[in-house]
């Protein structure tokens, strides 16, 4: 049984899927938990067995392809002792969160997901573009030089691949961009289910590149060829089956819609007709490091708006890579017997979330980003 080493995990995590471990926490102990989301409440997206890694044997391979091609290594300690160490504050979203929008409308191909396959956490580790650098990319200009990629390759595999993906290397050596080869999170070594001991963690862009047990990173004129960036991850328009699927034509999904969710009150929960008001509560992110800007909460299903309260995340308004935290109380209708909630939120480039998940349901129901909705009952 290659998932018999597989770590323990939070027993309240709504599981999708045992073997591979796909779970996510549930929606109140997310939100509870407040903007940093702790280490064994963290959305756990695994497509293969969990690798078992001994951190000093670890070495990370950096291979750059074309002319005078070369491939250097580096232990842990390296990576701790050769480059300035940086903290990062981001969300990671898979880019199924909210599938079952999508699996509601028509099923797809895909782990029922909710709404918490997205996590919040710090992570501390050293600039890609610094150990790139090292390995000797052109770190200003990769492109000049044929390299147009960074792949990662990660240490789980199966008898016939590893997983792996990849980002343009414009994105990977960006200044301003912290992407980060990372060995701790949350002040902690990183835990097995989420890369023990190095990952890339590439804010604002989509899970599936923020590559886990980091094996290779290999700056290449190429995209990687792995199945997860050239048959997966990819959007389609809501007539497209599985016969006229193209994948060479869709571009890998990289960053991610504006999105948003309530997490409180659950739906099909109940207010008494007494009570004045309901707090909602709930998350916002939007992809490629755009703040999110105001968040519009609605009790009759979409009618009328109120905007929300945003929680400060300090970051400036096009490297957000956190998520926003929002909340706002919203009166109680009289006489109706319900109270329909909605949230849609707005990015600093002004988009915002569709009405509804039909005009962009997809065969593997991803970037499901539609207004969030929560039924409440109001009783007598
Ligand atoms: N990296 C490796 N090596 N193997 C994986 O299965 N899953 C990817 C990404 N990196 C994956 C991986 C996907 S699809 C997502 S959404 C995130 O990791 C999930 O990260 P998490 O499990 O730490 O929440
Ligand atoms: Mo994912």
């Amino acid at each position: 049984d290659p998932y018999a080493k597989d770590p323990a995990r939070h027993p309240f995590f709504i599981v999708n899927n045992p073997r591979p471990f796909n779970a996510e926490p549930p929606p109140e102990l997310l939100l509870d938990a407040g903007f940093i989301t702790p280490n064994d409440l963290y959305y756990v997206r695994n497509h293969l067995p969990v690798p078992d890694v001994d951190p000093d044997k670890y070495r990370l391979h950096v291979e750059v392809e074309g002319k005078g091609a070369r491939c250097v290594q580096y232990s842990l300690a390296d990576l701790k002792t050769k480059f300035p160490q940086v903290k990062v504050v981001t969300a990671i979203q898979c880019a199924g969160n909210r599938r079952e929008d999508m699996t509601n409308v028509k099923p797809v191909k895909g782990l029922g997901w909710s709404c918490g396959a997205i996590s919040n956490s710090e992570w501390t580790g050293v600039l890609l573009r610094d150990v790139l650098e090292h390995a000797g990319v052109n770190v200003n200009d990769p492109e000049s030089s044929g390299i147009e990629h960074v792949q990662f390759e990660g240490l789980d595999r199966d008898l016939t691949t590893c997983y792996g993906s990849s980002i343009p290397a414009g994105m990977a050596v960006d200044p301003k961009g912290d992407v980060l080869l990372a060995f701790e999170m949350n002040g902690e070594p990183i835990p097995r289910d989420h890369g023990f001991p190095v990952r890339a963690v590439v804010p604002g862009v989509v899970g599936a590149r923020n590559v886990k047990w980091l094996d290779k990173v290999i700056a290449s004129k190429e995209e990687s060829k792995n199945h997860w960036q050239q048959k997966d991850y990819k959007g389609f328009n809501s007539s497209t089956d599985w016969d006229t699927a193209d994948f060479s034509k869709s571009p890998a999904i990289q960053q991610l819609p504006i999105n948003s969710a309530i997490l409180s009150p659950a739906d099909g929960s109940s207010v008494s007709q007494y009570d004045d008001e309901v707090t909602v509560k709930g998350y916002a992110v939007a992809g490629g490091g755009r703040a999110v800007v105001r968040v519009d909460v609605s009790a009759d299903g979409g009618e009328t708006w109120t905007s929300a309260e945003l929680k400060p995340t300090s970051q400036p308004l096009y490297r957000t890579w956190a998520w926003t935290l929002w909340e706002a109380s919203l009166p109680v209708p009289k006489g109706k017997g319900e109270m329909k909630l909605v949230c849609k939120a707005v990015d600093a480039g002004y988009n915002s979330q569709p009405e509804r998940p039909e005009p962009i349901w997809n065969i593997r129901g991803v970037l499901s980003n539609s207004w969030h909705r929560v039924g409440l009952k109001v009783e007598d």
